[in-house]
Parts: C-alpha cells; structure tokens; sequence
C-alpha cells in the first residue's frame, strides 16, 4: 500500500504549526479485525536551504595548491561544504578547460568527452588528466534533501612534462680551441670565446655534443682555412684565466614558469646530480650568476653545472666542461733564435719554447715585436690546431 505525504498540506490547511529545518515524525497504526496494533514511525526532516559552498584545490589534502604537475594523475581536494540541517550526502567533481556552472555540474552531460564527472563522499580524489590544457576543478555538494550548493571552482592545474630549455650560455673570459662540433646532423665551428656559427661539412655527424646546443650563435663572414678538420669541442679544454665565475644564459619554458636555476660545480662530470666542489645554489636573478674566488685554481679539472627547474619540477642540467682555471701564465724555458739575412730577421723557437704548466695542449698564440728603442706593433702568431 502507498501513502502519499504532501508536505504542504499542513500550511493549505493553516493548521501548520511546525518550523522549518526540524524533525517531522508520522506515526502510522493499523488496527486489524481482531483489534490487534501494529505501529511505524516515519521521520522526516525538512531541509530547505542548500549546503555552503567551500573550496577547491589541486594537491593532496593539506598540503598547498599547485597550478603545474609533470604527472598525468593528480589529487583534487576540497574542504568547507556544510549543511548544518540535513548534512552533505555526496559530492560532485567536474574536471574541464573552464570552470563549469551550476546547471552543468547538477545535471551532468555524460556525452560531452571534455567533462570529466565524479561522484564521492570523500572530499578528495584522485583523477587521471587526459588533457595537455589548463583544466579546472568545480564540485559542488548535494545536501541528503539533494539540494546542491553553489559551484566552487580551482584555479587550475597543468600538466607539464618536457623540461626548461637554455640558451646563449656563456661563462665570462671562458676560452677554448677553435673548434667544430656536431649535433642533430649540423655542423657548427666553434670560435675561442665559445660562439657558434653553422657551418657545413662534408661528412657525417657522428658525435653529439650536448654543450653546442646551449652556445650563443653569431653569424661569421669569414671562417678559418679547412675549418672542417679543426678538432672536436667534444670533451676539449676550457680555460679560464682567474677565479671568478661570471655565468650568463637564457631560460625557457613554454608550458610553465622558471622555478629557479641553481649553479653547481664538480669535479668530474659523474658528479652532475651531487656537485663535490660546490653545491647547487639558486643564482638569484634567474640569468646570471657569479662566484669570486670559489677556489677552482687548486683542482685540476672542473665542470661547472647548470640546473634549471620549472614549477612542474621537470629539469634540465647543463655541463660546461672540463674546466681548467689557469692563473698561471706561460713560461719561456729557451730564448728565441733570432737571425738577420738581408731582407729579414728571423726570430725562430720550438714547440717547447712556451710552456703551461696548467694548460693541457699546446700555447694557442704568441705575440712578437721588434725593436730596442722604438718597437715595432705586435705581431700575432697562431699556432697551428689541426
Ligand atoms: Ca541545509
Ligand atoms: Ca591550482
Ligand atoms: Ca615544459
């Protein structure tokens, strides 16, 4: 048997003399023939207002909001949703490109591939993203009357998974060999002050040099004779003539904002996630960076890293190396032979003439004037690197 209770009909009636938002209890008694009773008690309770809203955030429960992730799978949390009358019975989550209004959250459009719908009772839940767009988190809370709060929506979050990109690296007073270099199947020479111009060469591009990525690029008029067969920037020398880090370069990321750039410095390459020398710390403007004095003279070797980190905490390190910090300067072990035929004077020495103690290789350039008491200008001499 059904029993249709119109809850107005008491106020139709103006014998209502009951309050909202309490407890309406309907007792039921069925008397049979033999006179025997049998009683229900129904309670009602009548909840006219809708729940509060609350908010909504990205992140575990407890723990900040976050706006950029690398992880596809994300944990949206919300608190303050609160029906003191009749309490929340469920929860809705709506995961799309936009906040979603009321109308679409209560009465969802499961056709609609955009929208993600969850319904729970806990107040928070994980959920997988399937979207590489910024997307929004709105719930809304149903009170156990179903009547739904308004809609409180996230700021959003983002998934972020390719790391920041450098570039225009470049140390200050930083030298090396004119060199050339290959990466991604294009040749590149690579000047004493470490700039790169595109060059082309007729064989394969075998090795991949990561540092010639970063390297500043100029465009060159002029190029050396046979620059093909210069060596390679692979693993070559860097030199630096004082203890003093002067590091410049740019930093991007198209999906998310620079967390920072933290400098390290090591003393083999192996040490790129721990630097042995000198820890990882944040450069403060995130661009340059300078260290005077760190000590780098006393090491043999050194490699000098660059750590960028996004807010979606994907990173990228940078090797500069190896380093050899040479404050020392050349030594002349034998004098220079000089000769005079008719037509010229011929200064002669050997390749043991200049030493390094520092430097590994050989000296790059020598400088030459004649005269006694007025001098002539200085004459360049570069010494042959192929
Ligand atoms: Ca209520
Ligand atoms: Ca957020
Ligand atoms: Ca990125």
């Amino acid at each position: 048997m059904n029993y249709t209770l119109v809850m107005n009909s008491l106020v139709m009636n103006n014998t209502h003399k009951g309050k909202h938002y309490r407890n309406y209890t309907v007792e039921l008694e069925i008397i049979n023939i033999a006179s025997l009773k049998t009683k229900e008690l129904v309670t009602i309770l009548i909840d006219e207002s809708a729940p509060e809203t609350g908010v909504v955030r990205e992140g575990t429960p407890g723990s900040p909001d976050i706006d950029y992730t690398s992880d596809w799978n994300v944990t949206i949390n919300w608190e303050g949703f609160i029906d003191h009358e009749s309490g929340v019975k469920f929860y809705r989550l709506g995961l799309s490109n936009s906040c979603l209004n009321l109308e679409l959250l209560w009465h969802p459009n499961y056709n609609e591939s955009t929208i993600q719908y969850h319904d729970t009772e806990q107040q928070s839940m994980h959920v997988a993203i399937n979207s590489g767009e910024k997307l929004y988190a709105s719930v809304i809370a149903f009170n156990n009357a179903l009547e739904p709060s308004k809609v409180a929506c996230s700021d959003g979050i983002m998934v972020d998974e390719s790391p920041p990109v450098f570039t225009n690296v470049s140390i200050l007073n930083l030298k090396t060999s004119p060199s050339v270099a290959c990466t991604d199947g294009a040749f590149w020479y690579v000047t004493e002050d470490l700039k790169k111009t595109n060059i082309t060469c007729n064989r394969a591009c075998s090795i991949s040099d990561t540092l010639i990525n970063v390297l500043p690029e100029f465009v060159s008029s002029t190029l050396p004779d046979e620059v093909c067969n210069l060596n390679s920037l692979n693993n070559r020398y860097l030199y630096l003539g004082n203890d003093f880090l002067d590091i410049s370069w740019n930093i991007e990321d198209f999906e998310s904002p620079i967390e920072h750039v933290s400098i390290g410095i090591g003393s083999s390459e192996s040490s790129i996630q721990y630097p042995d020398i000198v820890g990882y710390s944040k450069s403060h403007y995130n661009t340059v960076y300078r260290l005077r004095h760190p000590g780098l003279a006393q090491n043999s070797v050194v490699y000098v890293f660059i750590k960028g980190v996004n807010k979606a905490n994907r990173e990228t390190v940078i090797s500069v190396g190896p380093v050899i910090v040479d404050e020392t300067p050349p030594l002349c072990l034998t004098k220079p032979l000089v000769e005079l035929t008719k037509e010229s004077v011929i200064v002669s020495w050997t390749k043991d003439t200049f030493k390094d103690n520092d430097q590994r290789g050989t000296i790059s350039k020598i400088y030459l004037r004649i005269g006694k008491l007025f001098y002539t200008i200085f004459y360049i001499y570069h010494t042959i690197y192929y």
